[in-house]
């Protein structure tokens, strides 16, 4: 049994992915001795309806001066945050000096299009080398961890703001509770609150249980999160489903009765009842597609093998660290992953220690497979390695279900 981190009901844990390493420490064989592991568990809260990690290293351990994932490693959500930017700007920030705060801010994806229109804007992001890319371009940012405490500094300093955002962050930090006061005090009477994380309904739908990993503290349905900000006098008056990172949710949060709540809203509501996110057998029935996911994957795997076949990772994501840890893929099945990422280049993927190169080694010498560890990025990847197919690579794609892509 475990306790909920936001109803403080408890529950039971529906499935272990056994012992885990950090999802982006990648890391040189002198670390490898005191590599750091701990049980990646998952539960569903049937009370409040939120899914969650039953542990989480220290965010110390997670997020700082050597965070190997920058934001703008990917062509598709450099156009998906231009588009996001475009929309606060045109829709949701009318007054004549708006302030505009994005925690998780990074590398200043979507703030840089705040920071060149000269509204003012204040990223906060505690992982210092990603901000320091985004204050080199000129996007003011601080370097810590936003919680209630911060909103109260950053009210005092700049005062509140029309505007709080955020993408794949929230459901990155444990203590919710905390970051819903400090948006409480932040927000202006009509302000809001916008983000964006992956979306429940699409993990349980495409059994993409690589969403699960060590950062991933919270997967969000419009139930569970309607739950958090009720908690808080706030409420979410609409949801914008997006196309990216699998299938994601965007939430449009606001003080309790301040905009009207939007049909699309409501829609999903139900649709999530019909889904089953508020079930225990729906969980019951992803951890069996997950073990199935697996069989399949690692089966294939051991088939190229005996054949003789050369597999490469491509893209060396964080969702990798799971499947690859989870499926017990050895550097015997999978030569090297090719990423575009130099902090990660020279260095070996965490628990299994397969090595990352760089891109060009990939192009360099195709490979048979390629194993699509940035599934998420499919379009965008398969467009852009056209010549791997035409040279007779094949694809080996593993969500929603297991395909070749000859
Ligand atoms: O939630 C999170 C999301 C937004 O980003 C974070 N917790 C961490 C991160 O997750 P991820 O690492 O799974 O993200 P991506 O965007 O699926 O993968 C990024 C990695 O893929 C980078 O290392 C770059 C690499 N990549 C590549 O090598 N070639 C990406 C593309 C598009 C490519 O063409
Ligand atoms: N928004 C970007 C980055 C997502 S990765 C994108 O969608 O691509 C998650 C980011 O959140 C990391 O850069 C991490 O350092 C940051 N983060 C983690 N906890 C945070 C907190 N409590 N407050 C603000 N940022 C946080």
């Amino acid at each position: 049994m475990s306790n909920c981190l936001i109803c403080a009901n408890t529950y039971e844990p529906f499935m272990s992915f056994g012992q885990m390493p950090i999802a982006n420490a990648f890391l040189s064989p002198e670390q490898f001795p005191s590599e750091y592991f701990f049980e990646l568990q998952v539960g569903f809260c049937p009370t409040c309806a939120m899914v969650q990690l039953v542990t989480q290293p220290d965010r110390e351990m997670i997020f700082h001066e050597n965070y190997a994932f920058f934001s703008s490693t990917s062509a598709r959500m450099e156009a998906h945050f231009m588009e996001f930017a475009d929309l606060v700007i045109k829709g949701y920030i009318q007054s004549a000096d708006p302030f505009v705060i994005e925690i998780g801010s990074n590398d200043g994806i979507m703030l840089q299009h705040f920071a060149n229109s000269g509204i003012r804007h204040l990223g906060i992001e505690p992982s210092a080398n990603v901000a320091q890319v985004a204050i080199d371009k000129g996007i003011q940012t601080i370097t810590r961890f936003f919680d209630e405490q911060l909103a109260r500094e950053i009210v005092e300093e700049y005062g509140q703001a029309d505007a709080f955002l955020g993408a794949n962050v929230m459901c990155h930090i444990p203590y919710l509770h905390s970051v819903a006061a400090g948006v409480k005090i932040l927000l202006k009477p009509d302000g809001v609150m916008i983000f964006e994380d992956p979306y429940l309904g699409d993990i349980i739908e495409k059994t993409s249980y690589d969403q699960i990993y060590d950062e991933h503290a919270f997967y969000f349905s419009v139930a569970s999160v309607s739950y958090l900000f009720e908690q808080h006098d706030l409420e979410v008056v609409d949801v914008q489903p997006q196309n990216v990172h699998g299938g994601s949710m965007r939430y449009v949060i606001a003080h309790q009765g301040a905009h009207p709540v939007s049909s699309a809203m409501v829609a999903q509501h139900v649709k999530e009842d019909t889904l089953g996110l508020r079930s225990a057998e729906t969980f019951d029935g992803l951890r069996k597609n997950i073990e199935h996911s697996r069989d399949a994957l690692i089966n294939l795997l051991r088939n190229l093998k005996q054949n003789g076949k050369r597999v490469v990772g491509y893209a060396a994501t964080s969702k990798s660290t799971t499947v690859i840890n989870y499926c017990g893929i050895t550097p015997d099945m999978v030569e090297y992953i090719s990423d575009t990422t130099p902090i990660k280049q020279g260095k070996f993927s965490p628990g299994m220690h397969i090595p990352v190169r760089s891109y060009e080694t990939f192009k360099a010498n195709y490979p048979d497979y390629a194993l699509l560890f940035g599934w998420n990025h499919a379009e965008e990847i398969m467009a852009k390695e056209q010549p791997f197919r035409s040279a007779g690579g094949k694809w080996v794609v593993y969500v929603p279900k297991l395909q070749i892509l000859e």
